[in-house]
C-alpha cells in the first residue's frame, strides 16, 4: 500500500527543485549519522607490485616535465578524487639520478616519508636536506620547495618517497593558491644544510626566538634518531597493548603536532606482538619502515612487509600482529579533529 501523501510529497519535491531546495527529512539520517559512515575502504599497496609501474613512469616522463613525478594512491572507493581518505592525499614520488623537480609553493602542506634510495635532497625555504630512508621531511604551507637527486658517495640510484598532503582539505575549503618559482629550476640555497636542526633539534632554541609559525621549524626528522628513541623505550618500558611503542612527531617550539593539518607517528611493535583492536575518527595512512606482520583493518587482513602502504579509514577497527620487530610510520588528519573538538577514539578489549 502506498504511504498517504506519497504522491503529494513527491510533487512538492519536484516543485521546489527549481528553487534549489530539497527536504531535509529525506536525508537527515545520512547527514547526521549515529556514527561515522565513511565511503572509504581499507586498501593496501604492496611495494613490490607497484614499484615497476613507478619505474615505468620514470622512463615515460622526466621529473622536470612532470613537475612532480608521482603515482597517486587513490582509495578504491574514491576513484578520480586523488584522495586516499576524504581528507588525505598520498602518492609515491620518484626522482632519478641527475633529475630536478622544479621549485614551487602552494597552500597545501606536504610531508615526505623516504622509502627507497639515497642521494636525493629536498630544499625548503632556502635550506637543503639530504634524504635517507625512514626520514620524515616537511614542506610547510606556502614555502618554496624543490627536489633533486645528485647521488651520494659515487652511488646513483632512484629515490622514492611517500608524499602525504592535505590536498582534499584545502580543496574542501576552496583555499588553494600556488606559484611556480625560478622558471622551472631549483631555488637558491641560502642557509647551510643542518641549520634548522642545529637551532631546534637539540631540545634548544635560539635565545631570542619568538616563532609564531604553525609548522615545526625542524623540517627534517632523521630516522636514525627516531629509531634510537623507539629502541631505547623498548628496553624496560611497558608496551601499549593496542599500539606497541608509539611516538608522535612534535613541533619543538610548541609541543604540538609537527604540522597544522597532519599528525605523524612512528611506532615499534616488538617481535611476536599481537595488538588489541582500536579505532578513531582520524583516517590513517601507514607505511612500513621495517619488519613484517599482519594488519587487521575492518574485515581485511593485510600481510605487510617493508615499504608497503595501507590505509585505515575513519572509525575502522585496526590491530597489528608483528612476525618480526616492526616499525610503522603513519600520518592522519588528527590535528584537525582535535582542533575542532571532534576526535573520538575507542580502545577495544
Ligand atoms: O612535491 O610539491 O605528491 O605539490 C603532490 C603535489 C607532491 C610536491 C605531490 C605536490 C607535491
Amino acid at each position: 500500500m502506498q504511504r498517504p501523501h506519497a504522491d503529494a510529497r513527491q510533487k512538492l519535491y519536484d516543485d521546489i527543485r527549481p528553487q534549489h531546495m530539497t527536504p531535509l527529512w529525506e536525508v537527515l539520517h545520512a547527514l547526521v549519522p549515529a556514527q561515522p559512515a565513511t565511503p572509504c575502504v581499507p586498501a593496501f599497496w604492496r611495494y613490490q607490485d607497484v614499484r615497476p609501474y613507478l619505474m615505468q613512469a620514470g622512463e615515460l616522463i622526466t621529473a622536470e616535465e612532470a613537475v612532480r613525478r608521482v603515482l597517486i594512491l587513490e582509495n578504491p572507493a574514491l576513484p578520480g578524487q586523488s584522495a586516499i581518505t576524504r581528507s588525505l592525499y598520498a602518492g609515491l614520488q620518484l626522482i632519478l639520478p641527475g633529475e630536478i623537480a622544479p621549485s614551487h609553493r602552494h597552500v597545501q602542506s606536504a610531508l615526505r616519508f623516504v622509502i627507497e634510495g639515497k642521494g636525493a635532497y629536498t630544499t625548503v625555504a632556502g635550506e637543503r636536506t639530504t634524504m635517507y630512508p625512514g626520514d620524515f621531511i616537511i614542506t610547510p604551507s606556502w614555502t618554496w620547495h624543490d627536489h633533486g637527486n645528485e647521488g651520494m658517495d659515487g652511488v646513483t640510484e632512484p629515490v622514492v618517497w611517500l608524499d602525504g598532503l592535505d590536498i582534499p582539505m584545502v580543496r574542501f575549503f576552496d583555499a588553494g593558491f600556488a606559484e611556480n618559482g625560478n622558471a622551472g629550476k631549483s631555488q637558491t640555497v641560502s642557509r647551510p644544510e643542518g641549520s634548522s636542526y642545529a637551532r631546534f633539534g637539540a631540545n634548544m632554541a635560539p635565545v631570542r626566538h619568538d616563532r609564531k609559525g604553525l609548522t615545526s621549524p625542524i623540517f627534517s626528522y632523521p630516522y636514525s634518531r627516531t629509531r634510537e628513541a623507539l629502541h631505547a623505550l623498548m628496553q624496560g618500558c611497558e608496551t601499549d597493548a593496542w599500539e606497541g611503542i608509539k611516538l608522535k612527531y612534535i613541533n619543538p617550539a610548541t609541543g604540538g603536532y609537527a604540522m597544522p593539518t597532519l599528525a605523524t607517528f612512528m611506532q615499534l611493535l616488538p617481535k611476536g606482538f599481537t595488538g588489541k583492536r582500536h579505532r578513531s575518527t582520524d583516517g590513517t595512512v601507514y607505511c612500513v619502515t621495517e619488519g613484517s606482520g599482519i594488519a587487521h583493518v575492518g574485515g581485511e587482513q593485510f600481510s605487510f612487509g617493508p615499504r608497503d602502504v595501507f590505509v585505515v579509514p575513519s572509525w575502522t577497527p585496526v590491530s597489528f600482529d608483528a612476525h618480526q620487530e616492526v616499525v610503522l610510520f603513519s600520518f592522519s588528519d588528527r590535528p584537525v579533529h582535535e582542533a575542532l573538538g571532534m576526535l573520538r577514539e575507542e580502545f577495544l578489549e
